[in-house]
């Protein structure tokens, strides 16, 4: 791991956000809590992953991700994945003839984006109380699990995350988001880990809202502010596996792409407050009525 100035808190014993997690999370946007999830817990979400896997047949769908194309944000398959459990494949996943070029799991880019309430490991999982513990020490006073997405970084094609502020994609009136990323191996440079601007959180707004388009076209970007991000500044946020990067929703981070031959899966999972208003412009639905669920309340 490269050493940096940001701060990084011991989480393995965490029973609440000390004034000192506070200051940085206020001051940085983010905040590390190295060693907050066990070697165990995350051995089996990622066994439980192999085992949604194994039930998926990979050439039934060919959907991709990418965050440099957005071409999902005009595929049904992506825009209804807010009540689902898809997969979406790396833009690099297959040769030119179509094949996949490895297995299916080094192929994909992510499954998304409603593990956290339809499948029961990952339910638990996300509901733990050290979450909604983060979430209201936050101030969020009703924390709702509105998206997860188990995020696999393969070896050699995964692909760049540009930079982005999470509260673009889950917009709340005021703001609420926060992001809780969960490192499930290793992420280092070398293999594509977060990368962020510290402080740049505190901008009045988000400088793009990403949301459905007018006339059942799809979802796409609205540019709100068209300075580019420094991201030459974008410091590296290694992370050991079991460490739990908490992100404001205002926070600018990427990642970069992975070109080593080790995989950096994670599981991310994006809360607001229930007490916000959740415009139904944003692109991510979820369910007949579009409600989403708290601490308590799980779909099955
Ligand atoms: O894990 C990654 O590479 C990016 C994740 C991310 O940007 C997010 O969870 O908002």
């Amino acid at each position: 791991m490269t050493e940096n100035a940001l701060p990084r808190f011991d989480g393995s014993a965490f029973e609440g956000l000390s004034p000192e997690m506070l200051q940085a999370f206020d001051r940085d946007g983010m905040l590390v809590l190295e060693g907050l999830v066990s070697d165990a817990d995350c051995d089996a979400l990622m066994l439980r992953m192999g085992t949604i896997l194994d039930a998926f047949d990979p050439a039934a769908h060919h959907s991709v991700f990418s965050s440099l194309s957005n071409a999902q944000g005009q595929e049904q398959y992506f825009l209804d994945s807010g009540r689902e459990i898809r997969f979406f494949f790396e833009e690099e996943a297959r040769d030119k003839d179509g094949r996949l070029k490895a297995n299916f799991r080094a192929s994909l880019n992510k499954v998304g984006h409603a593990l956290h309430d339809l499948d029961p490991e990952f339910c638990a999982f996300s509901r733990q109380p050290a979450f909604r513990n983060i979430a209201q020490g936050l101030g969020i006073a009703e924390p709702l699990l509105l998206q997860s997405m188990y995020i696999f970084k393969p070896p050699r094609i995964g692909g760049e995350v540009t930079c982005h502020q999470d509260s673009s994609y889950l917009w709340s009136e005021p703001q609420s988001c926060i992001g809780l990323w969960l490192a499930l191996e290793d992420a280092t440079i070398e293999n594509g880990c977060l990368w962020g601007l510290p402080g740049m959180h505190k901008e009045t707004q988000p400088r793009s809202r990403y949301e459905r388009l007018a006339g059942g076209s799809g979802a796409g970007d609205i540019l709100l502010d068209e300075r580019p991000w420094p991201v030459e500044e974008c410091v590296p946020l290694e992370a050991a596996r079991g460490t739990l990067v908490v992100l404001h929703g205002q926070f600018p981070h990427r990642s970069g792409a992975n070109r080593s031959d080790k995989s950096r899966e994670a599981y991310a999972l994006h809360l607001i407050d229930g007490r916000c208003e959740y415009p139904a412009t944003n692109w991510l639905r979820w369910g007949k009525d579009n409600s989403i669920y708290g601490f308590g309340n799980k779909v099955g």
